[in-house]
């Protein structure tokens, strides 16, 4: 899973990217950014995963990880006649955007966080629109000659249209965010978004609020503050925060936010060598999950025995959870659930 970091020029992409990753990527002076992507894999924070590593003193304990993807000035070089190209294969592969929009002073400049997301966002609606204009005409064109092509796909790129022209993103009709007859297009506009309101240091959290199109969350975080208490250590950064009033980081919202909004969810597996959260999609049947682990367990796949994370600590341990009823046994169809503690039995 991988997020592409997002937004207008200086806007702090870098900073949040540092903060969120621990990384140390080189934040520039407004400078328009260099061309590099940074790239870093994320744990994803979970308290339910440290409540059964105390359970199983296990030798490993492995959380889930989501890779974020820092895409430096490349969508304000404009000017450069190939810059769409560079826009969308720098974006493409990404399952969702994080864009960053400045809240604060810079060099005297007061921000325009509603302007600039609006800005920015119709940047992400004309390279669609383009895209979709083009593939239109083309299409239209050979109906002309007679050839048929695929009806369907006609069909949804002249909603998409319709929805762009309308200044609307493609994000928010479900229909064409989930066709697999546009899945080829990697559609910007399409893909979840969540907005990062990135505030200098004296700005209350909540001080700044935007209006955003339906189904984009905004999420306040002090990218400055933040990146620098993600460089000390965790004691050290603990301390900062209990002097500040800060209860925990906001880039852990952040990440949290970012998993749900890809529809994924966790479910764990336990033991004495390993305790680990393994990311699923919302809606992934258990044999299918079993195919996470491994390709062996999903094809020999017998029945999960399942027990709910809140269930198996209410009861304390597994032997007594097993005792009070609460672990069952599922079926190769069985809709996994978030924090669903999972044991599979299977047969090769
Ligand atoms: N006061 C304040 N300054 C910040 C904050 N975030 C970033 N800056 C400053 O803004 C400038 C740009 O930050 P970057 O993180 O490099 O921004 P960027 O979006 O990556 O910039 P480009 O890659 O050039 O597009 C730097 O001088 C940062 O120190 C913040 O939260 N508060
Ligand atoms: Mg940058």
């Amino acid at each position: 899973m991988e997020i592409g970091i997002v937004g207008l020029p200086g806007a702090g992409k870098t900073t949040i990217f540092n903060a969120l990753t621990g990384s140390e990527a080189e934040v520039s002076a407004y400078s328009g950014g260099k061309k590099d992507p940074n790239i870093a894999q994320v744990k994803v924070p979970d308290e339910r995963l440290v409540k059964l590593s105390k359970m199983y003193n296990p030798k490993k304990t492995s959380p889930a990880i989501i890779q974020y993807v820092d895409l430096g000035g490349s969508l304000s070089a404009k000017d450069e006649k190939d810059s769409m190209d560079a826009i969308l294969r720098l974006l493409r592969p990404c399952d969702a955007l994080v864009h960053v929009v400045r809240c604060f002073d810079i060099a005297g400049q007061s921000p325009d966080p509603q302007g600039d997301f609006e800005n920015f966002e119709t940047e992400l609606l004309l390279t669609d629109q383009m895209i979709v204009e083009r593939r239109l005409e083309k299409m239209e064109k050979e109906l002309k000659k007679g050839k048929k092509g695929n009806p369907k796909e006609f069909e949804l790129l002249k909603k998409a249209y319709q929805l762009l022209d309308s200044g609307r993103a493609l994000r928010e009709n479900e229909e064409i965010r989930n066709a697999p007859e546009l899945k080829g297009y990697t559609f910007l506009s399409a893909k979840p978004c969540i907005v990062v309101l990135n505030l200098a240091e004296d700005q209350e959290s909540g001080s700044v609020e935007l209006d955003l199109p339906l189904g984009v969350v905004a999420v306040s975080i002090k990218g400055a503050l933040e990146m620098e208490l993600s460089q000390l250590s965790e004691d050290e950064a603990e301390l900062f925060r209990k002097d500040m009033g800060i209860e925990k980081p906001a880039t852990h919202v952040l990440i949290k936010e970012s998993y749900s909004l890809l529809g994924l969810i966790s479910f764990f597996t336990v033991g004495e060598d390993e305790v680990k959260a393994w990311t699923i999609k919302r809606g992934t049947v258990a044999q299918k999950a079993a195919g996470r682990i491994h390709s062996d367990i999903e094809r020999g796949f017998i029945r999960a025995e399942v027990v709910a994370f809140e269930d198996l600590i209410a009861a304390g341990s597994y032997q007594a959870a097993q005792k009070a009823g609460k672990v069952r046994l599922e079926g190769k169809d069985y809709i996994v659930q978030d924090g669903d503690v999972i044991n599979f039995r299977f047969n090769v």
